[in-house]
């Protein structure tokens, strides 16, 4: 076995990257590409193309190590019966989730602006994870993939930071998942929130996590 050290935020961490898997959460059309359900309700969707390059590059090189990649996308069945009403019956009505987007139905599968960006594309063997919710662990078969595969430590980025990239990292904390977020491979349409939805992962000795940026991450991979 050989150690990685990541140079991190509180501390620097070793991670064993055969037991190392990178989670890429929602990096989805209608979030990030213009005429999407994200730009439709007026967020600047220019603030999360940032992580894309930066996660382009660090799926490269996980693949590159034959390191374990996953991928989540956030959306429900076409009939909506997996969506908790509390979820659905926010905002304007015609902007809810299951009415008509402009790629297609806003967060149900198989619609166009479910699926991941092209440049992010997951390529086959690696797993996509559909899930209900904002955690990646939530009513998803994530656990028993990452059990099966010994996974200890969890790189996890994507969109948004405060939202379902934090949701999956206290879901996996609470799992006993050593998690490290590389912040320039998230974002959010706050970028207040995301500063500081950073800072709440590795507060407090790193209460839920280490933070550190993917050319760390790259450069301990060697
Ligand atoms: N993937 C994810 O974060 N879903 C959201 O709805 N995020 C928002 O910030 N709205």
């Amino acid at each position: 076995m050989t150690l990685a050290a990541v140079d991190a935020q509180p501390a620097p961490i070793a991670i064993d990257p055969a037991r190392t898997a990178l989670v890429v959460i929602d990096m989805q059309r209608d979030f990030l590409e213009p005429g999407g359900f994200g730009e439709t309700l007026g967020n600047d969707i220019s603030l999360l193309a940032a992580a894309v390059e930066p996660c382009r590059a660090l799926i490269a090189g996980f693949r590159r190590h034959g390191m374990l990649v996953i991928h989540t996308r956030e959306g429900h069945r076409p009939d909506l019966s997996d969506a908790p009403r509390a979820k659905v019956e926010r905002g304007e009505p015609r902007l809810r989730i299951g009415a008509q987007g402009p790629m297609g139905r806003i967060l149900v599968r198989g619609e166009a602006g479910h699926d991941i960006i092209p440049a992010l594309y997951p390529i086959d063997g690696e797993p996509v994870i559909d899930k209900p919710g904002k955690g990646a662990f939530h009513a998803t078969d994530l656990h028993q993939i990452l059990l099966n595969d010994d996974v200890e430590y969890l790189v996890v980025c994507g969109v948004t930071t405060e939202v379902c990239v934090h949701t999956t990292v206290r879901e996996a904390n609470d799992r006993g998942y050593r998690c490290i977020v590389p912040g320039d491979c998230c974002a959010s349409y706050f970028p207040e929130f995301h500063e500081v939805g950073l800072r709440m992962i590795s507060a407090q000795g790193g209460i839920f996590g280490w933070v550190t940026d993917s050319t760390r991450i790259l450069a301990a991979l060697g």
